[in-house]
């Protein structure tokens, strides 16, 4: 795409050569001051990045990992926009950034489903896609090069093996366990991979009633709501699984005003997912029980392919981010250089 505009530079000097030539005086050089530069001056490389949202805190700090790589000092012209959680906006993200002739796509989709026909268009127009965080479902694993993100099967897994094991510790292995789940937004890559993980280890508990998973939208407002509506179905909930921090607060807010407490000594036991740091203090407070960790750190991960990309290097096609649990014993390790 870089040599599109080059030529653009080319005819652009011939244009205004001919203009100096008609005696019309446009000092080029004082048309380009520090804040107006664009991509071609510097020769910077172009990357459109399409962010789901600001739904949440694990979002806020996933953005903020792109936007701190992709900087100028860095080499790179980004344009980033956010699609305020609609696919829609996505959409349009794309097709701009394919009309600016960006050097690379990078997105985070917020659902897998609907996207062959702009990542063809993208595809056609020989603009690389990179995808992070969430993955796509497309009938052409050709339409992007490669993902950066999280295991989230692993991560569901990581919840059930945790709650089987503290449920053995606690003495309740034998026991009946009342369980509901707060999902985050339907169709989405952790969703479904943090349900499927957790779903194929309660399957072998017999004593385990899943009683109700429900798409509580990852936001804290949506969590409070759903949670209010499920103490009011259900006589008896055991354990809440949670899947993602922002959510829990809100259940929190709903639970407590029932007059239910969660964590080490509650009412409830608490499994929450993402570990930013205003929920591990919960954790190291004995509120939430254990906290499954969902790095937001992709940023370098993603520069580092396009950088690989740049130089004609090999790609994979996924990228893994490393990732943990966190509970009341090792958490105090780590909060103090939690960032996000
Ligand atoms: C996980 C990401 C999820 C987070 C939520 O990678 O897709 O979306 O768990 C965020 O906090 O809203």
């Amino acid at each position: 795409m870089r040599h599109n505009r080059i030529m653009q530079c080319v005819l652009l000097l011939c244009s205004l050569l001919l203009l100096v030539g008609c005696g019309t005086r446009w000092d080029i050089h004082t048309e380009t001051t520090e804040d107006t530069l664009t991509p071609m001056d510097d020769n910077l490389i172009v990357v459109g990045v399409s962010q789901i949202g600001s739904e949440s805190v694990w979002r806020t700090a996933n953005t903020s990992s792109i936007q701190n790589v992709f900087t100028k000092e860095n080499g790179y012209f980004l344009i980033f926009d956010n699609a305020r959680q609609k696919q829609e906006n996505q959409i349009k993200a794309i097709r701009s950034f394919i009309s600016q002739q960006v050097d690379y796509i990078v997105f985070s989709p917020i659902t897998e489903d609907g996207w062959d026909t702009v990542l063809m268009e993208a595809k056609e127009a020989g603009i690389p896609v990179i995808l992070f965080d969430r993955q796509v479902k497309v009938s052409d694993r050709s339409l992007y090069t490669t993902w950066v993100g999280s295991n989230f099967e692993e991560e569901g897994r990581r919840a059930g093996l945790w709650l089987a094991e503290y449920l053995e510790q606690t003495g309740r292995s034998g026991e009946d366990i009342q369980i509901v789940v707060l999902q985050g937004t339907e169709g989405s890559t952790s969703v479904i991979g943090r349900t499927e993980g957790f779903d194929s280890v309660a399957a072998l508990h017999d004593n385990w009633k899943i009683l109700e998973q429900a798409d509580a939208e990852y936001t804290t407002a949506k969590g409070k709501e759903v949670m209010k509506d499920m103490l009011g179905r259900y006589e008896q909930i055991d354990v809440v699984v949670s899947q993602n921090d922002d959510m829990t607060f809100g259940a929190m807010e709903a639970l407590k005003e029932a007059g239910v407490s969660t964590g080490v000594d509650g009412d409830v036991i608490l499994l929450s997912f993402d570990a930013v740091k205003s929920a591990l203090k919960l954790v190291e407070d004995g509120q939430i029980n254990v906290d499954i960790e969902c790095n937001p750190n992709q940023g370098e991960s993603i520069e580092k392919v396009i950088r690989d990309m740049e130089a004609g290097e090999e790609i994979e096609s996924e990228y893994y981010v490393s990732e943990q649990i966190f509970t009341p014993e090792n958490v105090s390790d780590y909060l103090p250089d939690r960032t996000y």
